[in-house]
């Protein structure tokens, strides 16, 4: 039977070009092969099929016009399915899974109830502190009820009780305050701690000798070079949150297994390369060199993978960056699982972080996200030990109360390790709950000052508050009260929280954990405000050290602060090494075993290099169209990963939503709005597209996780992260560094770029500058094309370069979303290899053969480059050459290396920079001009031999037309003109007449002040 396929609803547009025909008569199709791509002013769809069958004719072709409703084809259909008929409609869809997923859910349920914890144990006897209640016995009896159906009926039971109550008290109109809070003890009851498995005589010992090795390293490196720093009290602090970790969880990356991956708090490094060094896998020449890299083999200050790339994977040491990082590579993760991409091993991420770290907004900013998406492969764990750089990071509060409060908010999974082992008894005999009061009180201040102190002090200050606490520790010595231990100090408590920390499901996890910073430095370093800048401990603090830790070495060792490093064949080696055999290997290592891309042919982008003729279009619509073709090639189809803070629309790329789909972990829960669309916004579990909301910030992280999952994943991916250039580097700058230090690969597209070509959007948008910005980065390589063959060859060796040969840089490339129609690519031969270093040759004026000037021109701005050169030919007699510039930053890059190695080899062959070779021999003085500030094509000024120019758009932006801005900023044709005679004359080529005339004739206010002062 044959049928006819229509153009569907595509939106408010109508006429619409087809600019490609994908099918042929006689073709066999299948539903949702795509059969034609139109294209709007805006952006460019992909239609495809509905019906399957063979093509009998085709009813359009290209260049054609078309609506909702035409007639694109006739097809002889296979079973006359049509796609409509066979689709259960969304919402059908959605009743099929709810209730296939309350199914489930009844079945969940009912393994949790059998598998729910009842306690055994006597319920104990309950006393009621007196102050404010106003009926003791009435709360006493409410208290023993919930613990009767605690012991009866477990956790399930009294929590669903718990709940019941409020929400009849609610609707009963009481006003239930909020709480964030539980009490200041910890999550784990004591009777539901995991013991460790573990060997604790051996895991203290091995802790002990990396602590004391850890801070060797820094007074040793501060002894020969006081400059180097260093630090040893966040290590000390966090050492037995790491070991556990190290010694029990966190899995390595092997043939087996894809690794955990851990991201370490950036200045305690010095502990991981202490470990490193008890693996065997650092030696005692390398500690020596810590912080001393310039010479090969020294080890980095903090974790850098450009400096380490065997070693670290994840760069921290940015305050913030380090946990929203993380986050995103947990979203990451289950985005390449959730896309058949790799298997789901149970992978987890975990991230240390500083209590003073979750200042930073970016440490918060995304835990919303990662509830949302229910990341129950991401644990953080948060060193509470009270103290940031220069004090107390809650003096007057409670910063792991806190920290709970936003954590529980936003719907993390909060296991709190306070109190050590040593508090167990004092607690489970706290009948009256005065202890817990005090600690519920007791801000952090005192706590840190109470650790600065003694055992007396903390008896008086902290015990003495009430007669019950006091006697409470009546039995205690000084000393055994200054051993209560706090829960981050405890590997027991610290193994539980993990343990339970690995198998929560459905939400991500904080172990919140109290330490003292400096922990065992004795009286120069613990728990005093200015531990963290301790970089150098006396020969007393240093015995202190060795005997608080039992480190064996004699006092003339410790005088020559020698490391120590057990024989080989020792149990604490073997130990350790065993463990990390058990686990998969050591951590962290950094190592890749991904395979090369395939570059597309160069084919693919030949569509790209005919002139668009009459046909306007933006770089940023070429782009586009370039994505969709990108997206019929197999090898990279798969391997793209776009990502979009909430502009597609602005990009024109909404067509990617049906063709590609949004990410989105839970599926499409709703039918959308334009369900009826070709466009219409398309959630799916195995969506392509990440579509981060307004949210650079998680943008630039989603690009870091892509962009190093050739490592981490040991997939090579493609991302391609499109943003307003303004909200670039500008915004998100210290994630470009953090990105470009872990040797991320792929794309960041500074879309509707440069200062005068966005026009309207004034001052906050109009971007001037992000191409300095993107100079500022080694390995970034940055491009500001104006024609669509130019970004064709510019993509397509970026692919080549990061993907198929695997080089660790990445490109930034502008576009523009001025229209206009783009040549066919010059046919020298040299073009392409030009278009690459920055530079060629586009266009000459030559019909006068007297005056001539080279114009080189970047972006929109070499258009009216062109304009202007034509106008200065026909009627000033001036011929010109014009340069496309396609990276004034590439061709800085060049000229300094040959300037550089010029000046090294006086006596040699003195090299030609690519400017020089294009512009050497050339008649005439230089003029430059893009759409950025001048200092950009300022960028080549040392390396021409010429008398040099520039135009540029330095000042605030504005509102206005295109034409006003150019004309404002002075980089428009007239301008050109004038400036371009200007010059000629101060050069004495001509007579200063003419300029003093063009002046008068474009209008041009002479007595304007500088577009910087406006
Ligand atoms: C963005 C940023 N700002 C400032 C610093 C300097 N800095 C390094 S460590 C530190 C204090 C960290 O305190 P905290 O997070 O509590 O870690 P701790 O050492 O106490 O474990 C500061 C301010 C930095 N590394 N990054
Ligand atoms: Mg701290």
């Amino acid at each position: 039977m044959s049928e006819k396929l229509l153009v569907p609803d595509i939106g408010d547009f109508e006429k619409v070009e087809v600019i490609e025909l994908l099918v042929k008569e006689g073709d066999q199709i299948k539903v949702n092969d795509p059969i034609v791509t139109i294209e709007s002013d805006k952006s460019s769809v992909e239609i495809p099929s509905i019906i399957s069958g063979k093509i009998e004719s085709i009813n359009i072709k290209v260049g054609d016009k078309v609506s909702k409703g035409d007639v694109l084809l006739h097809i002889v259909s296979e079973n006359s399915t049509k796609k409509d008929e066979k689709i259960i409609p969304k919402d059908t869809e959605n009743l099929i899974k709810e209730a296939e997923q309350s199914l489930k859910k009844n079945k969940e349920e009912k393994t949790t109830l059998e598998n729910r914890i009842i306690r055994q144990e006597k319920p104990q006897i309950i006393e009621v502190v007196n102050k404010g209640d106003i009926d003791p016995l009435e709360t006493k009896e409410w208290l023993e009820s919930i613990s009767a159906v605690i012991e009866r009926d477990g956790d399930d039971r009294a929590h669903h009780l718990i709940k019941e109550l409020i929400n009849k008290a609610y609707m009963e109109g009481v006003n239930i305050p909020y709480t964030q809070n539980t009490p200041y003890i910890n999550t784990i009851p004591v009777n539901e701690e995991k013991k460790s498995t573990g060997d604790q005589n051996i895991e203290r010992k091995i802790r002990s000798l990396i602590r004391w090795n850890a801070a060797a390293m820094v007074v040793r490196a501060n002894k020969k070079f006081p400059e180097l720093g260093g630090h040893i009290g966040t290590f000390a602090s966090a050492a037995t949150l790491y070991d556990v970790g190290i010694n029990h969880f966190f899995r390595a990356k092997n043939n087996k297994f894809g690794g955990d991956l851990v991201y370490f708090q950036g200045h305690s490094a010095p502990g991981m390369y202490a470990r490193a060094f008890l693996e065997g896998r650092l030696n005692e020449k390398q500690l020596d060199n810590f912080r001393q890299e310039v010479k090969p083999g020294g080890l980095s200050s903090y974790p850098h993978p450009w400096l380490m790339p065997n070693f670290w994977q994840f760069p921290t040491v940015s305050m913030g960056l380090g946990p929203m990082l993380a986050i995103y590579q947990a979203r990451y993760m289950k985005y390449l699982i959730n896309r058949g991409l790799i298997k789901d091993e149970g992978r987890k991420v975990w991230a240390f972080l500083g209590d003073g770290e979750m200042d930073e907004p970016e440490s918060l900013g995304a835990i919303g996200l990662a509830a949302r998406e229910k990341l129950d492969n991401l644990i953080f764990v948060v060193n509470c030990n009270l103290q940031r750089l220069d004090g107390p990071v809650r003096g007057n509060g409670k910063i792991i109360q806190e920290l709970e409060g936003s954590f529980r908010g936003a719907g993390w999974n909060v296991i709190k390790v306070i109190w050590g082992s040593y508090w167990d008894s004092l607690l489970a005999n706290d009948k009256t709950g005065h202890l817990v009061k005090i600690m519920n009180e007791t801000v952090d201040g005192e706590y840190q000052a109470m650790k600065a102190r003694n055992g007396a002090y903390v008896r008086e200050k902290f015990f003495g508050k009430f007669l019950e606490t006091r006697e409470l520790v009546s039995s205690l010595s000084d000393k055994d009260i200054w051993k209560l231990n706090r829960g981050g100090h405890d590997p027991h408590k610290v193994f539980a929280a993990y343990d339970k920390a690995t198998k929560n499901v459905g939400s991500p996890t904080v172990v919140i954990a109290k330490t003292i910073k400096g922990y065992g430095m004795g009286k120069t370093g613990e728990s005093v405000n200015t531990t963290h800048q301790t970089k150098k401990l006396d020969v007393d603090d240093l015995m202190y050290y060795r005997d608080r830790f039992d480190v064996p070495l004699t006092d003339n060792q410790v005088r020559n602060i020698e490391y120590y490093k057990p024989d080989e064949k020792s149990v604490e080696i073997k130990y350790l090494k065993e463990r990390r055999l058990q686990l998969g290997g050591f951590i962290p290592e950094r190592s890749t075993f991904s395979k090369p891309i395939k570059a597309p042919p160069k084919d693919i982008f030949d569509n790209m290099k005919v002139s668009t003729g009459e046909k306007e279009m933006s770089t940023t619509m070429a782009l586009v169209r370039m994505l969709t073709n990108l997206l019929r090639d197999k090898n990279v189809a798969q391997r793209l990963v776009p990502i979009i803070p909430d502009e597609a629309r602005t990009f024109g790329m909404e067509g990617f939503f049906q063709k590609i789909g949004i990410y989105a972990h839970e599926g499409q829960k709703y039918e959308p709005e334009d369900a009826a669309q070709l466009s219409s916004y398309r959630e799916d579990k195995s969506g392509q597209v990440l579509e981060e909301g307004i949210n650079e910030a998680g943008a630039m992280s989603s690009w870091i996780a892509a962009g190093t999952s050739y490592t981490n994943h040991d997939i090579e991916m493609i991302p391609i992260y499109l943003f307003y250039s303004m909200f670039g580097f500008q915004r998100i700058g210290d994630l470009a560094w953090a990105g470009a230090d872990s040797q991320s690969r792929g794309f960041l597209i500074g879309a509707t770029a440069g200062r005068t070509t966005l026009a309207g959007e004034g001052l906050q948008h109009q971007d001037g500058h992000s191409h300095l910005l993107a100079s500022t980065i080694p390995n970034c390589i940055a491009y500001d094309p104006t024609f669509h063959y130019e970004l064709a060859v510019i993509f397509r060796e970026g692919l080549r370069r990061m993907h198929e040969k695997r080089e660790n840089v990445f490109y930034y490339i502008t576009t523009m979303n001025e229209n206009y129609s783009h040549p066919a690519m010059p046919k020298d031969k040299n073009c392409e290899d030009g278009i690459l270093k920055g530079m060629y040759k586009i266009k000459e004026f030559s019909k006068n053969k007297k005056t001539k000037i080279q114009f080189l021109g970047s972006g929109t701005i070499l258009r009216e480059m062109i304009k202007g050169a034509e106008i200065l030919q026909n009627e000033y007699q001036i011929d010109s050459e014009i340069w496309s510039v396609t990276s004034f930053n590439e061709l800085r890059k060049d000229g300094m290396e040959v300037e550089r190695y010029n000046l090294l080899n006086p006596n040699k062959e003195p090299k030609k920079s690519y400017i020089e070779e294009c512009l050497g021999k050339k008649e005439g003085p230089i003029m430059a001009a893009s759409d950025y500030m001048r200092i950009n094509s300022d960028q080549i000024r040392p390396y021409v031999s010429k008398s040099f120019y520039s135009l540029g758009t330095d000042g605030f932006g504005r509102s206005d037309t295109r034409k006003n801005l150019r004309n404002f900023f002075e980089v428009d044709k007239e301008h050109i003109v004038v400036y371009g005679l200007s010059v000629l004359a101060k050069e004495q080529l001509i007579a200063s007449k003419y300029a003093t005339e063009a002046i008068k004739k474009y209008n041009i206010d002479s007595k304007k002040p500088m577009p910087t002062k406006l």
